[in-house]
């Protein structure tokens, strides 16, 4: 049965941020109309904020910090806090698949694996919450040391708008287990969820002013909470450019950052690989979320000697692809607005004219809205490496493929661009698993499979220009806190 999401989502909503624990209008009164991706059409709505906004909710976060208790808690109580957190995301969880899917455009069966991810990240810090220890260090004969992981205070998360739910819970469920607390900033284009999430958190017992969400665009309540004085670290998951500026505001106050910056993924297939196994995994990993994913497998590098066969099976496959409502359960739904969509058209227009050709296009269904974000699924054949398209972060349902000759070409071109997210390799071959995972420069390699269902305890992260510092698993909980070290003179 086909679940039509605008009848669970009702129309019209004026959501408010949550500041202190109370929602809140923007103080200028303005409001940012919320667009239906599948549609075009406005079905809610949300506060506009500006710098005034962003202070208040720093200054909620500061004095949540400085007075506790949340930062002085036992740990196993902030564990306890986030678990009920994880537990009121599954009783809201047909909610809040719908709302998300409703405001990214994304099929419903993928704002519900989003939602399971969600609870997941939660339940996972709030066991994490009392396991991470600190050291004793053998010091000098009448002395003890010893080291203590204490938050960093104050955390800005800066959150875009492809992975709402997941992206904020990885963000918070680490920062909340390590006692900070934050200020969340979640994208324009999607901030219904983070604002749901927020008040659920209160539900849970985090205490007002512990998780704060302020919406607004980028440049004006983005920049504002970048740029504010009394933050103390910042997370960001988004653009290159905009992670640029946010480094740059964060070193005129000298302070920490986590940056995840987006990928241009490759996937190595070696003439001996289960080619049957991989097909739909390759698939899969480009039309996931329309393409918007920042670890979406968008290179694929194929062994010579069968790039025809398996650039005709994904043709295959490719053409029987159709882009659809979020309700209607197609194999992807639109781009997250009109900018994103005539990005991705540009770039593939762009390539087409530069004599780079496509093997295959997707459709977009008849029954598709008229007025929404659609992009058909596109698969280049063979490309010079060098191309725009062979560089660029498309983040839209393009893929592109590249054919190589031997081992040391393979890693050579999965290396040859900026990035470094993620990679996945698909060969038989046990030696040769071990010797590519190795020489790949990406913060996640996967042998044979790619993704792994969200892998909350996998940690993530970016070489070279995909970012730096890890999300997910407890290395997050490494970079949600600082090592204090302590020494004791005795004797
Ligand atoms: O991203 P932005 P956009 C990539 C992807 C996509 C491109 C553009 O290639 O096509 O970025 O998307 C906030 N100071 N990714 O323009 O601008 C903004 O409000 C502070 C990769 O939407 O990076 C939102 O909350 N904040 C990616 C967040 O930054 C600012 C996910 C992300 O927006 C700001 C999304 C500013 N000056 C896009 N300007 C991934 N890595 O998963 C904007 N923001």
């Amino acid at each position: 049965m086909t679940l039509h999401i605008s009848q669970t989502v009702a129309e019209g909503i004026a959501f408010n941020q949550l500041i202190d624990g109370r929602s809140v209008e923007a103080l200028s009164g303005k409001r940012i109309d919320v667009l239906c991706p599948s549609d075009g059409k406005v079905f809610a709505s949300i506060p506009q904020a500006g710098a005034a906004d962003v202070d208040l909710a720093v200054k909620a976060a500061r004095k949540a910090f400085e007075d506790g208790p949340w930062s002085r808690m036992p740990a196993v109580e902030r564990g306890r806090a986030l678990t009920r957190l994880s537990f009121l995301i599954e009783g809201a969880g047909e909610e809040l698949a719908a709302l998300e899917s409703r405001d990214t455009g994304k099929p419903l069966r993928q704002g519900k694996a989003d939602v399971t991810a969600t609870m997941r990240y939660y339940e996972f810090y709030g066991g994490a919450a009392d396991k991470i220890h600190g050291d004793t260090i053998p010091f000098l004969e009448g002395y003890t040391a010893l080291t203590l992981r204490e938050p960093h205070g104050v955390v800005a998360g800066i959150i875009p708008w492809n992975y709402p739910l997941q992206i904020m819970a990885r963000v918070v469920g680490a920062a909340l287990a390590m006692g900070n607390t934050l200020v969340i900033k979640p994208a324009e284009d999607a901030s219904l969820t983070a604002i749901r999430v927020a008040e659920l958190a209160l539900e849970a017992g985090i205490p007002a002013g512990v998780l704060n969400v302020v919406t607004g665009y980028g440049a004006e309540a983005g920049a504002a909470l970048s740029a504010h004085p009394d933050v103390d670290y910042v997370t960001f998951t988004g653009s290159t450019g905009t992670g640029t500026a946010i480094q740059q505001a964060a070193a005129t106050h000298n302070r920490g950052v986590t940056m995840e910056l987006g990928g241009k993924s490759p996937q190595i297939v070696f003439a001996d690989a289960d080619i049957e196994a991989a097909l739909p995994v390759l698939v899969n990993a480009i039309i996931q979320n329309g393409g918007q994913t920042c670890s979406a497998g968008s290179r694929i590098l194929i062994e010579r000697s069968i790039f025809d066969a398996v650039a005709n099976a994904l043709a295959d496959r490719f053409a029987k692809l159709t882009a659809d409502a979020h309700y209607a359960d197609g194999d992807l739904g639109p781009l997250i607005n009109a900018k994103q969509a005539d990005r991705v058209a540009g770039l593939v227009a762009d390539a087409e004219a530069n004599g780079a050709s496509v093997i295959a296009r997707g459709s977009i269904a008849e029954s598709a809205p008229e007025g929404g974000f659609y992009h058909a699924p596109v698969l280049f054949g063979a490309l010079d490496p060098k191309a725009g398209i062979a560089q660029a972060e498309v983040f839209g349902p393009v893929l592109t493929l590249f054919a190589f000759g031997d081992e040391q070409e393979a890693v050579r071109l999965a290396n040859a661009t900026d990035y470094g997210l993620v990679a996945g390799v698909w060969t038989r071959d046990g030696a040769r698993q071990h010797r590519v995972a190795k020489r790949v420069r990406a913060g996640q390699v996967f042998v044979n499979g790619y993704g792994a269902g969200g892998g909350i305890e996998l940690p993530f992260g970016g070489f070279k220009r995909s970012g730096h510092g890890r999300e997910k698993g407890f290395e997050a909980l490494y970079d949600m806190s600082a090592t204090k070290t302590v020494v004791f003179k005795h004797d």
